[in-house]
């Protein structure tokens, strides 16, 4: 088979059905018409005298059989999705925090400290005092602490909530009873309280809600900033997105899920390899891919190439060169093993908690982190000499990008232009109006939306309209692969005053270009990493969060994490666009609370738009609102 030009994803889908298999697109169309009791929250599972459902139409019960409404019902599912994305996204910052543990202990058999200024810097966010002690023991404290806000019985709010938002808007929060002092007591307590004939009041249940959701905010500080302790803090790097970067003629291996503690290892070992994987025939020797979010974290740190977002993670097999996909957790498809089982492909799974029945299971643990994943990558090699040549089918996109934008790397290249207020330069071009506001783009692909277009649509409308994008996730894999994240995608469709500013920090960075339009700040965890710069300029100007020309835009929402992302953004007081409805239609009550209520509690709340320019409109409205209310209309 050749190469097939620019519809890569298309190609590859006519090939699935050219074989007969099933890929996610196809999954969904045999599962339509969807559930509308489902689609719109009001069906209830949570005890065994159901399932029962309401009528949405009013002929039918308005009440489950133990009395409770769709507006019980519609809100103890949300926040049950809440507590879901809450729990995967905090579980992965307290298995770094552990590793960070170990490694202050010494007991580390397969990490070290590489950002130690990083560390030491937390040390002081988190009044740790750092005299006399040794960056072990640094480690040690900042880990032992960062546990505690998983298991504090103490009323104060958890340490990576009061030390990274705004003062006002601490005090908000804690007036509202949602500072939470425990992550995993906020889960445990959704559960709890979401237990039959517990919580009937749909706006209790929100606020408890609400509280989780800043659980998944905190979970999300602590992952990004231990990992950037123990893998480094990303800096501007130059790398390329989209399955044009799986090679033909090397031993390709894919690492896919969330968390880098695994991806990491595996970026090390390979150096070692290459020999061997050339020596089987691999001219080029070993490439490894990014997918979804473990993608963005090596992509970030190590300029690890991104084959794939979400929704085209199966597109990676078809293409009959990917050896071996490794995977830790969260967003793999279990179609994976179906598919890898049609090719020589490997499927690995290496995290206790995330198994797949046809996949081999290498279980990481320190102690044999290295070990396993060069037996990994020895059957990736081995995989490679059962390569069917008939099968390949590389599409030839792939387009380069500028990744790597860290708070820290955002700062320290404003403090080339003004060293002693490095914030000053873009406070300056958005009060002139030269940005007019900022949009961070965040979250999944949906099936329900044609990948990646609405986040392309949108971000040409906004980057016209001179607003500057951020992006993490999947919504920051769309940009990559479509080419929206280099030197020439901001000549071609920033406004002029936006484009005057990125090319002026481009020559400040030392490009003779300007520096892309969409700032690829990393995984979803890495949302933390947006909110530190706007917490900075909150601080900087003596304003609230809620004050700042800044939008939060969701608009191919697919999973329960983005719904808790989606809930803590409002609660720290963005506006925050989703591209779909959640499960809430059944209840006008909580849709009405989710998009206009909220914002006289937490001034944050939600907009729901599907059309991609008519969404870019809103934002740009919202934003220019914020202006006038700060009196920055020029
Ligand atoms: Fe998953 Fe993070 Fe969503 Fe992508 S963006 S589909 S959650 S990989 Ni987080």
């Amino acid at each position: 088979m050749g190469n097939c030009h620019n519809l890569s994803n298309q190609c590859l889908i006519n090939k699935a059905e050219d074989e007969n298999i099933d890929l996610v697109w196809h999954r969904y169309e045999k599962m339509l018409p969807l559930c509308g009791f489902g689609e719109k929250g009001i069906c209830c599972r949570i005890c065994m005298k159901g399932p029962c459902r309401i009528d949405p139409f009013g002929n039918g019960p308005q009440e489950g059989i133990c009395g409770a409404n769709a507006d019980t019902i519609v809100a103890r599912n949300l926040v049950r999705m809440i507590a879901a994305g809450t729990a995967a996204h905090s579980s992965h910052g307290k298995e770094i925090a552990k590793t960070l543990m170990q490694v202050g202990k010494k007991t580390s058999k397969s990490y070290a400290i590489k950002d130690s200024e990083k560390l030491r810097a937390i040390a002081k966010k988190m009044n740790i005092s750092i005299e006399g002690k040794d960056i072990y023991q640094i480690a040690e404290q900042v880990a032992y602490e960062s546990l505690k806000d998983y298991s504090r019985i103490e009323e104060e709010p958890c340490t990576w909530l009061s030390n990274s938002i705004t003062p006002p808007r601490l005090e908000k929060l804690e007036g509202l009873g949602v500072a939470l002092n425990n992550i995993e007591s906020s889960v445990a307590d959704i559960m709890s309280r979401t237990h039959l004939g517990t919580d009937a009041d749909p706006i209790n249940l929100l606020l408890a809600g609400m509280r989780c959701a800043i659980g998944d905010y905190t979970g999300m500080q602590i992952s990004t900033n231990l990992s950037d302790v123990l893998f480094g803090t990303p800096e501007p790097v130059i790398s390329e997105a989209n399955l044009g970067v799986i090679k033909k003629d090397a031993v390709n291996i894919a690492v896919h899920g969330h968390n880098p503690l695994l991806s990491e290892i595996i970026v090390d070992v390979v150096d070692e390899m290459q020999q061997e994987a050339r020596a089987a025939g691999a001219t080029a020797g070993i490439n490894i891919v990014g997918v979804c979010c473990t993608g963005n974290e090596v992509l970030l740190r190590r300029g690890i190439p991104m084959a794939s977002n979400y929704l085209s993670q199966e597109l990676t097999i078809l293409t009959g060169a990917l050896e071996a996909m490794v995977v830790d957790v969260q967003c793999i498809m279990p179609s994976l093993a179906k598919i890898a089982s049609c090719y020589h492909t490997k499927l690995f799974t290496t995290m206790p908690e995330a198994k797949i029945p046809g996949a081999d299971h290498f279980e990481l643990h320190d102690e044999n982190a290295v070990e396993n994943a060069r037996k990994i990558v020895k059957q990736s090699i081995e995989a490679y000499k059962r390569r069917d040549p008939n099968k390949i089918l590389i599409p030839e996109e792939k387009s380069q990008i500028i990744a790597g934008f860290s708070t820290e790397s955002i700062t320290n290249l404003l403090s080339k232009i003004d060293s002693e207020k490095p914030l000053r330069p873009l406070i300056d071009n958005i009060v002139n109006g030269n940005i007019r506001g900022v949009v961070l783009f965040a979250g999944c692909n949906n099936v329900k939306i044609t990948q990646d277009y609405n986040f392309v649509h949108m971000a040409k409308k906004l980057l016209e309209n001179n607003i500057l994008i951020l992006a993490t996730g999947c919504g920051a894999g769309a940009f990559a692969k479509n080419s929206l994240m280099n030197s020439e995608a901001t000549n071609k469709y920033a406004g002029e005053s936006l484009k005057a500013v990125l090319t002026m920090l481009g020559k400040e960075a030392g490009l003779d270009a300007p520096l892309p339009p969409i700032f690829h700040m990393g995984s979803c965890v890495d949302n933390s990493r947006a909110v530190d710069l706007a917490v900075n300029l909150a601080n900087e100007l003596n304003i609230d969060l809620y004050q700042l020309p800044v939008v939060a835009s969701a608009p191919e929402v697919m999973s329960e994490k983005a719904i808790a992302i989606g809930t803590w953004a409002a609660g720290l007081g963005m506006p925050v666009h989703i591209g779909l409805m959640p499960p809430v239609g059944g209840s006008p009550l909580v849709a009405e609370v989710l998009t206009s209520g909220l914002k006289d509690i937490v001034d944050g709340y939600f907009i729901v738009e599907k059309d991609p320019l008519e969404a870019a409109s809103k934002i740009i409205h919202v934003i220019e609102e914020k202006r006038a209310a700060l009196n920055v209309t020029s």
